[in-house]
């Protein structure tokens, strides 16, 4: 893992043009469940109803929330808050450092992100793309309005819209079988493509169009690594897999990189 670690560090010291891709697995140490890690254990019991009655994948769809708004309401502001209340990790911290370095020696540094947390936001990150939307900010379902709701819980379930007398709120996220925002996808699809380094961080590889980007990256001739907890169907087409917590790893990669004043 060493080998592997020094490997990326090395590409990163001299790298014009990096992106990183994330997932759960790197607000997993701020204390946010990984969308399919959770452990129905540590949740709250009132939660662990609706946590055990649905496969998450199923309540983040248009059909569940149009089936029962206030279940899926219920489970997004519970979300919501828990994203409020987490702090960045050291993980966050080590990327918005990156792209500090990056930036400082006329580089380009973009990160596409599958969190909706706006965790890298409040760790100093500032090229975020959100290719799956965020749970802090909700939409008008009548008119579209975005509307960012006081950082407590909602007053009722499911939640009335203040834009149209008909209208509910709902998450700005991108469900299953949404469409990704197409100025994001395509900015993705581009960076990734044009890209020296490519680093996928706490991801389980498994949702698309996302899962696809490092194979872009790879085949314009990419250094891709990985930074994960636990193998993934990307690992063996890395160039460097490194197995770990990204609070860890990312900290280590980036002062190996950068000189230890980072
Ligand atoms: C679309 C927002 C057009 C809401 C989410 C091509 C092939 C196959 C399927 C498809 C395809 N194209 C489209 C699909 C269908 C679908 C899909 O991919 N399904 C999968 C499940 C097979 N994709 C879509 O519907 C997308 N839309 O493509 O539109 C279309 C539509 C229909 C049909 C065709 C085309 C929309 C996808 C977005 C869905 N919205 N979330 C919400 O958050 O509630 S997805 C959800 O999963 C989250 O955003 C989450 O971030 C994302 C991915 O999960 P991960 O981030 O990877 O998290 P996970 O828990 O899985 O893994 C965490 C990892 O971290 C683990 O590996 C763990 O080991 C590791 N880890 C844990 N702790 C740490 C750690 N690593 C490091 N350090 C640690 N401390």
């Amino acid at each position: 893992m060493e080998g592997a670690l020094q490997m990326l560090a090395t590409r990163l010291s001299t790298a014009r043009r990096v992106v990183v891709l994330t997932g759960a697995g790197v607000s997993a140490e701020s204390g946010l469940r990984t969308f399919r890690g959770a452990t129905k254990e540590d949740l709250p019991p009132d939660m662990r109803t609706l946590w055990a009655e649905f496969d998450p994948a199923t309540l983040a769809t248009p059909e569940a929330f149009a089936a029962d708004p206030e279940k899926v309401t219920r489970w997004y502001d519970w979300r919501r808050i828990g994203c409020l209340a987490a702090e960045p990790n050291p993980g966050h911290l080590a990327l918005a450092e990156m792209e500090r370095k990056i930036v400082a020696r006329g580089g380009e540094f973009s990160l596409f992100t599958q969190n909706v947390d706006r965790l890298h936001q409040r760790a100093g990150s500032t090229r975020v793309f959100e290719l799956h939307g965020s749970i802090i900010d909700w939409r008008c379902t009548e008119t579209g309005r975005k509307f960012t709701p006081p950082e407590e819980r909602m007053p009722h379930y499911p939640a009335k819209s203040p834009f149209h007398p008909g209208g509910l709120l709902r998450p700005d996220v991108v469900w299953f079988g949404e469409q990704l925002p197409e100025d994001v996808l395509l900015e993705a699809m581009t960076r990734s493509r044009s890209c020296d380094v490519f680093i996928s961080v706490g991801t389980s590889a498994v949702v698309y169009p996302a899962a696809g980007f490092v194979s872009l990256a790879s085949a314009e001739g990419a250094f891709t690594a990985e930074v994960n907890l636990e193998a993934t169907a990307n690992s063996r087409a890395v160039d460097a897999a490194i197995a770990g917590r990204s609070g860890d790893l990312l900290p280590r990669v980036v002062r190996a990189a950068f000189g230890r004043d980072s």
